[in-house]
């Protein structure tokens, strides 16, 4: 087979990637050398997709409840029983929560479907969850939802700004274009972030500020300009739109030692930031979750894109604010109008929008105000308000706030239907309808990056079993409940023509989002597109889409910090791993990536950690109003005194614990609705269980009941930690496989542990103990793949006679190389650069994710060295 040029499944970079399908489900991964995205790299997530790309754990067949139904029964159900709740309770009685992971084309129909036919605007996305403040705030600063930049303009600014954003983790390839960018002009960086990520290593400077304190941040920044003489009044006057009164309430408290002590900041260090900024007008200062995820998030955007603004810092090489997405098609979903709050193309719901969508789309219906955003629309599920629930591409049963609620919000609802892949979520488990939908690798159609690039998604395998396409599914829906003329597409190109026509439909240049230009593009063309920008160099001219032509500064105060409550001492953050993907149900796939992180760590500050009784690797039960979950305890300086952080991804599929997102609150921001999922009061207390221990099996096992327990993937089996009470033998057995046993066990102490042999070849090794005492992992896990079975004493000794040295966590996941092995070579080889490290030891070499954590461990040799 020749290579398929194709999009990556994950991130906003939307990097391209060159597929070459082998054998049966399998593909040869590379980074396409021609997509200006990454011109080849890809980090460890988009070159391991290869081993996410097979059938197990997929969803095949439609089902009913639990049976398997054809697609004409279950499609015919759907439609039935929306129509239904429609002419019952009418249109506001149903509603779709979908996803920044579908493409444009199947954005596009299931918009035009809830917004034009039902007549209903109750179509939220995740993306609510992701960059709704920045939607909010671009159109209140800009009178459109338009990101102003590109990732060249990181490559000419002189000074790059990471405002809550792990980039090296989330980002990663736009992290190694900035490095690069450094490395060859000497780019500044600073981040700001109240943890010290894996982004931090090698910034110029860190600003660890406290959580929610980054409007005052701006303010003040913005305040030290003025009084630089930073204002570009030029620009203002002809521009921008000041409101009354703006720079003396800006004054109010924006001096350095206020601004210092608001965010708990050195006011040195908030001092150099400051002359950072004055000094380097090429600044791009770009933003993700730590910005959008907060009860003020809106005001948070716009304290960021009201300095740009009036310092001029805007629609010029380097010099822009940049709100990246997290999400393939976060910005593909923002440009049908897949938001309740928003109506089709960059439309809002003005009643000369509603009609011009209406005769476009040649239909009476369209819906005339904005639907239920997420949190709320959940709580509509729950109250019984909402009669039948669609959800396409997203696992709210473990990603929404206050998770525990939405899953009593999907067993109450009278019918649920989730379309995905996988067979087993947390989400389609409360589902009536599962319908089998094509996954990456099997889609057709377009994306949009975080730069406004649309890049097509090509195919590298025929969907399976009875998979289809989203857009055919949402099609065939419709044309069931009566509107088959209005949804009769062949192929996702007739859909994307018609997304174009709308774009630039009686548009005038009122709507810079505008692609008319692909309005009659053709199939074959549409089959080669190369990835391309709309939009060009937005505001370059000074002119912004708001009705005066002219942008907004907007008037934000920093909003009062509230003192830690004393039953919840605990600020709670969440977020992201570099090597897994939200729920897992695809990167848990992959035992490279899980070799990264294997659990889910809460974690907390030294003191924070001697406070609480908690030693590094204890198990803590992390408890919000919400709800509570059990974490392994990380101590770690890269916390702030006070705060916790715990990572997203681990399901119910992967873990008992380790769930975050039964923790977080439904407060959200007034101005977007996204909820504020950095940071939630909290509390934390050692978990002390009987026994704790791990097993390692060939085969994985099913459900386990144990206070705590995950597991993850080897490349030959699996690996499951776990804690618990009662009868240690007891619950071996539940999990051990059949076949030959040797073990040594002394119940009383909660000491046990167990090999099974078959066909002379370990089959499961089963290790607990009361405290310490577990033997090393990395020898046994080798065990599942040895030709030769070892002897039964060092088996259940857990080591070889000779062990073989240990190394440690893994922190390069395409060489396997452990930090232990590159923590002895730097010391021992006296290596000083990441360039050393990956001559010595290929650490780094491949995909890069790896490399600020190998600059991490020199920093910490070097430190060690002097002292
Ligand atoms: N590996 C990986 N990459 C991903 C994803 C993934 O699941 N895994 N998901 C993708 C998606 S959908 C998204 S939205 C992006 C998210 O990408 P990011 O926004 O980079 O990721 P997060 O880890 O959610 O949060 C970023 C940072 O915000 C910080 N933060 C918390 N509170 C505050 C605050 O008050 N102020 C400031 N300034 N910072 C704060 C957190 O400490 C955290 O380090 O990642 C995308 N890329
Ligand atoms: N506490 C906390 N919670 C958060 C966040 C946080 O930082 N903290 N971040 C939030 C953010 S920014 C986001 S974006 C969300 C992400 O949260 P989710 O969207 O819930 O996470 P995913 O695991 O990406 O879910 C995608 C689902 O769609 C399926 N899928 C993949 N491709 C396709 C397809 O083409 N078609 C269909 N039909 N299904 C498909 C996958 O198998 C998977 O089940 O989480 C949010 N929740
Ligand atoms: S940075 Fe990584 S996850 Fe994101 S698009 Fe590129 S390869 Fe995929
Ligand atoms: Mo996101």
């Amino acid at each position: 087979m020749s290579a398929i040029r194709t999009t990556c499944a994950y991130c906003g970079v939307g990097c391209g990637i060159s597929g070459t399908p082998n054998g049966e489900r399998d593909a040869e991964i590379m980074g396409d050398a021609e997509h200006p995205a990454n011109f080849g790299r890809l980090c460890s997530k988009g070159t391991h997709l290869g081993e996410t790309v097979s059938l197990e754990g997929r969803l095949l067949h439609p089902m009913i409840g639990n049976a398997r139904a054809s697609w004409d029964k279950a499609l015919g159900l759907v439609a039935r029983r929306f129509s239904e709740a429609i002419a019952r309770h009418g249109p506001d009685s149903v509603a779709f929560y979908v996803s920044g992971q579908l493409l444009t084309e199947d954005y596009y129909v299931a918009n035009k479907l809830m917004k034009g036919f039902i007549g209903s605007a109750n179509i939220d996305t995740n993306s609510r969850l992701c960059m709704s403040s920045a939607v909010a705030g671009h159109i209140r600063a800009f009178g459109e939802d338009i990101v102003p930049a590109q990732y060249e303009d990181l490559e000419q600014a002189d000074l790059v700004v990471l405002v809550g954003s792990n980039t090296a983790w989330c980002h990663p390839v736009l992290y190694q274009r900035i490095q690069a960018a450094r490395a060859a002009r000497g780019t500044k960086l600073v981040v700001i972030d109240p943890r010290r990520t894996e982004t931090c290593e090698d910034a110029d400077l860190h600003l660890p500020l406290r959580p929610g304190s980054d409007v005052a941040l701006m303010n003040g920044l913005l305040a030290h300009c003025r009084r630089a003489g930073l204002v570009d009044e030029a620009f203002l006057a002809a521009s921008v739109d000041v409101p009354e009164g703006f720079w003396d309430a800006l004054e109010q408290g924006s001096d350095l030692w206020s601004t210092a002590r608001t965010c708990d900041l050195a006011p040195a260090d908030l001092k150099r930031f400051f002359e950072l900024f004055a000094a380097h007008p090429r600044t791009v200062t770009l933003f993700s979750q730590g910005v959008n995820q907060s009860i003020r998030g809106t005001d948070q955007v716009n304290a960021i894109v009201n300095v740009h603004l009036a310092t001029g810092r805007i629609g010029k090489p380097g010099a822009v604010p940049f709100s990246i997405t997290g999400q393939p098609n976060a910005m593909g979903g923002r440009e049908v109008g897949g938001l309740a709050s928003t109506l089709a193309a960059h439309m809002d719901f003005l009643p000369e929008n509603v009609a011009r969508v209406a005769r476009f789309w040649g239909t009476p219906h369209v819906a005339a105000k904005p639907g239920l955003k997420a949190v709320d629309l959940f709580r509509a599920v729950r109250d019984g308000r909402i009669k039948a629930l669609w959800i396409m591409a997203t696992n709210p049963a473990v990603s929404m706030p206050d998770a525990g609620m939405v899953r009593e919000a999907l067993a109450a609802c009278p019918f649920v239907v989730v379309s995905d892949c996988i067979a087993d979520t947390d989400t389609s488990a409360l589902a009536h309808v599962r319908l089998p939908a094509a996954g990456w690798g099997e889609k057709d159609g377009t994306v949009t990056n975080s730069e406004r690039r649309i890049s097509r998604q090509r195919a590298l395998f025929a969907c399976p079993g009875d998979v289809r396409p989203d857009w055919w599914i949402i099609t065939e829906v419709a044309a069931r409940m009566g509107w088959k003329g209005a949804f009769h597409y062949a192929r996702p190109a007739d859909i994307y023509r018609e997304h174009a026509r709308l774009s630039t439909y009686q548009n005038g240049g009122t709507r810079l989002f505008d692609i008319g230009h692909h309005a009659a593009i053709g199939n074959g063309a549409y089959d080669a597109m190369e990835p391309w920008c709309w939009g060009g160099t937005p505001f370059a001219d000074g002119r912004f889409p708001t009705p005066s032509g002219r942008a907004r500064m907007i008037a934000v105060s920093q909003m009062e910090l509230q003192a830690p409550l004393p039953n919840w001492p605990i600020t709670l953050n969440t977020g992201r791993y570099r090597d897994q993907w939200h729920t897992m149900t695809r990167t848990g796939l992959s035992p490279k990536l899980a070799r990264h992180r294997q659990e889910p760590l809460v974690e907390l500050h030294p003191e924070d950690c001697a406070a609480l009784g908690l030693a590094d690797g204890d198990l803590a039960r992390v408890a919000t109003p919400q709800g509570e979950s059990v974490f392994r305890v990380e101590r770690t300086d890269t916390q702030r005194r006070g705060e916790a952080f715990v990572p997203i991804h681990w399901t119910d599929r992967q873990s008992t614990g380790g769930r975050a997102g039964l923790l977080p609150r439904t407060l959200v921001d007034p101005n977007s609705g996204q909820p504020g999922f950095k940071s939630t009061p909290a509390r934390i207390e050692k978990l002390v269980t009987a026994w704790r221990g791990f097993l390692i099996a060939r085969d994985g096992p099913g459900r386990i009941d144990a206070l705590y327990a995950t597991r993850v993937r080897l490349a030959a089996g699996w690996l499951v930690e776990f804690a618990g009470e009662g009868d240690v033998m007891a619950f071996a057995k539940r999990l051990l496989p059949q076949g030959e046993r040797v073990e040594v066990t002394d119940a009383a102490r909660g000491n046990a542990r167990v090999a099974v042999m078959a066909h002379g070849r370990l089959a499961a090794a089963f290790y607990a103990a009361r405290g310490g005492g577990l033997p090393d992992r990395e020898w046994l896990i080798g065990q599942l793949t040895a030709s030769e079975a070892a002897a039964s004493a060092a088996l259940l000794a857990g080591r070889p006679a000779a062990p073989p040295p240990d190394r440690g966590a893994i922190i390069c996941a395409c060489f396997d190389v452990g930090l232990k092995t590159i923590s002895t070579a730097i010391t021992d080889q006296a290596l000083t650069s990441v360039e050393a490290v990956g001559a010595a030891l290929a650490a780094g070499t491949n995909c890069g994710s790896c490399r600020p954590a190998i600059r991490r461990l020199i920093g910490e040799a070097e430190a060690r060295a002097h002292g």
